[in-house]
């Protein structure tokens, strides 16, 4: 008998990910995934190795939103795999499509809990955080495992999802034409979701009669990409719209509709609000409380039915991916039937003209030393004709300045701390970034938010990627600590040289204390397309107590 050829787990692995498009590998190699990583790249999947699993997952996160297909990250088994958790419950809390992938250690010997290297449960360690966990158990299952894993990252509302790889099953063998046939390429991972048609009449004559109607676009609506929809939708109603962080540049900020410079009086005043891909948590305060009238009536496009009346009751729920929705909805508009009184635009319009301008003297101002105001200022004008740049934003100040003072005017181009207000996201999604687009990124980051993913400088440096971070140096989280004094718990090294640190691997650090210093340094670091960190001398007294959201820390019943 002729002897049959063979393959093993690590071959099918490969395979598997080849025949379904997964061109790229976000991880840290160790047992028992090394060779795994190896063959991979031998196999001409781009592989991106990292110093931290979290900051690998957040890549591949980021990657997920971005392309729609599910970004991969591979770890080693326990502690590995746990770095990597913190990320995919990030992925799944935000709605990112992405699949973590770790080596396991041996079954037998972890459900004994007899003490093997690096022993965890880690299938079920990670069902509470992931959309879905599963394990391969045999070679012949890889195939069937990764489409499952698809299937569950990127159908309906898209999510994290752990696969479990023991390190046996890359091990063992398979006939090769077993092998072949087990293989699985989905069809239709992520199917429209067509929505009613009486959803869809329901909204149409809710918002036919709405007076002062508002458009609150989410993360959802870029994820969706049905940005001609969306925007046919928003100019030909008429309608003011307001975007969600990461939603900027959806439209362009400088759109006429735009109603974000007047943000707490559209919201307040709207009779009738579309949440297009945005839930209504606290960043929208619940859709309650002294932002909110308690007479305002939602349509809610969403394609997760259980987001509806989550926090309010939703008039108009529309239940469907957004693209179908959205055109469903624009089919059944008769010209004219959507009217916004010209009260309500021409208020807009008063008001913001007004904020508009009060943020003006602010931005145009040139404190020694520089304040948030100040120094983003100066990023705005370097992006302002770069439309390309990705912008990676983290931090409570750094953040929440940066976020209302730096305009978007392309679709998914801002990344920041999403729904959970993470810091550490952001060497991650900027490597992630640059390695999906090829593009440049420029990251606004908080001294304390680098702080969480500083090291994958190297990464960056390795692969010489053309991302600047500017570092908004204020010497702590919120603010920093009076000179010579002991450390409090919010205050950092004071005058520390975080421009130091990227030397250390060949990029190029810069020093930073003026606005004019600042605008040079970021104009040469952009125009370089390499490396680079902008340590950006900020006041340590700039900063407030958590930024924008003060109001959510506990007060003690004692303290009046
Ligand atoms: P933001 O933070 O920008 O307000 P959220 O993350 O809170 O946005 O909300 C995003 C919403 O978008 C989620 O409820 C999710 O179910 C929904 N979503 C994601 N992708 C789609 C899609 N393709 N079609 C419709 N809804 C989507
Ligand atoms: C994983 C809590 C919220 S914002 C922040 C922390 C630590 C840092 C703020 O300081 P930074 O910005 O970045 O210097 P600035 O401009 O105001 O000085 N751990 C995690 N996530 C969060 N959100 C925290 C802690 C936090
Ligand atoms: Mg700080």
């Amino acid at each position: 008998m002729d002897s049959v050829a063979m393959t093993d787990g690590f071959h099918i692995v490969v395979d598997a990910f080849k025949l379904n498009g997964i061109d790229t590998i976000y991880g840290v190699a160790g047992i028992p995934i090394t060779d795994l990583l190896r063959l991979a790249h031998e196999e001409g999947i781009r592989y991106i190795g990292f110093r931290h699993e979290q900051s690998a997952a957040n890549a591949a996160a980021i990657a997920g939103y971005l392309t729609k297909k599910p970004g991969v990250c591979m770890t080693v088994s326990g502690p590995g795999f746990l770095n990597g958790m913190v990320a995919l419950a990030n992925a799944t809390t935000n709605c990112f499509p992405m699949i973590l992938i770790s080596g396991s250690s041996d079954r037998a010997i972890i459900d004994l809990e007899q003490g093997d290297y690096e022993e965890l449960d880690q299938l079920n360690a990670a069902r509470p955080y992931a959309k879905a966990s599963f394990r391969v158990n045999r070679p012949q299952d890889i195939g069937i495992g990764l489409a499952r894993a698809i299937h569950a990252a990127v159908s309906g509302r898209p999510g994290g999802v752990y696969l479990d790889l023991p390190a046996d099953v890359l091990g063992s063998t398979l006939d090769v034409e077993t092998a072949k046939k087990s293989l699985v390429k989905p069809v239709d991972p992520a199917p429209s979701q067509i929505p009613s048609p009486e959803s869809v009449k329901r909204a149409v004559a809710l918002l036919s009669e709405a007076k002062r109607p508002l458009i609150i676009l989410g993360k959802g609506a870029a994820y969706a990409q049905a940005d001609q929809e969306i925007r046919t939708f928003v100019e030909s109603t008429g309608i003011p719209f307001l975007p969600m962080s990461m939603a900027k540049g959806l439209l362009p900020d400088n759109h006429p509709q735009s109603a974000a410079a007047a943000r707490s009086y559209a919201i307040g005043q709207a009779d009738v609000v579309v949440l297009l891909g945005a839930r209504l948590n606290w960043l929208l305060s619940h859709g309650k409380g002294p932002l909110w009238s308690e007479t305002t009536q939602y349509v809610q496009i969403d394609i997760s039915p259980t987001e509806m009346d989550s926090n309010r009751l939703i008039a108009a729920p529309v239940v469907g991916d957004i693209k179908s929705a959205v055109s469903a909805i624009l089919a059944e508009i008769k010209p004219n039937q959507i009217r916004p009184s010209a009260d309500w635009t021409n208020g807009i319009a008063e008001r913001k003209q007004k904020n508009v301008q009060r943020m003006a003297e602010r931005l145009n101002a040139d404190p020694n030393p520089m304040n948030f105001s100040s120094a983003l200022r100066v990023v705005r004008d370097a992006l302002a004709d770069r439309p390309d740049i990705y912008v990676v934003n983290e931090g409570a100040n750094s953040l929440d300045f940066a976020r209302n003072i730096i305009d978007m005017s392309e679709p998914r181009k801002r990344l920041d701390s999403g729904t959970w207000g993470i810091m550490g996201i952001g060497m991650g999604y900027a490597i992630g970034a640059a390695v999906e687009s090829g593009k440049p990124v420029v990251a606004i980051e908080g001294d304390s938010a680098f702080g969480f993913s500083g090291m994958e400088l190297e990464t960056i440096c390795r692969y010489r990627l053309p991302i600047v971070i500017v570092v908004l140096n204020n010497g702590g989280i919120y603010r920093g600590d009076p000179a010579g004094s002991k450390p409090s718990p919010t205050g950092f090294v004071h005058d520390s040289r975080y421009d130091k640190l990227i030397e250390a691997f060949g990029g190029k650090g810069y020093h930073v204390q003026t606005s004019a210093s600042l605008e040079k340094a970021l104009k040469e670091a952009i125009e370089a397309g390499t490396p680079a960190l902008i340590n950006c001398v900020i006041d340590p007294t700039a900063g407030t107590e958590s930024g924008h959201i003060q109001s959510l820390n506990p007060k003690s019943a004692l303290q009046k």
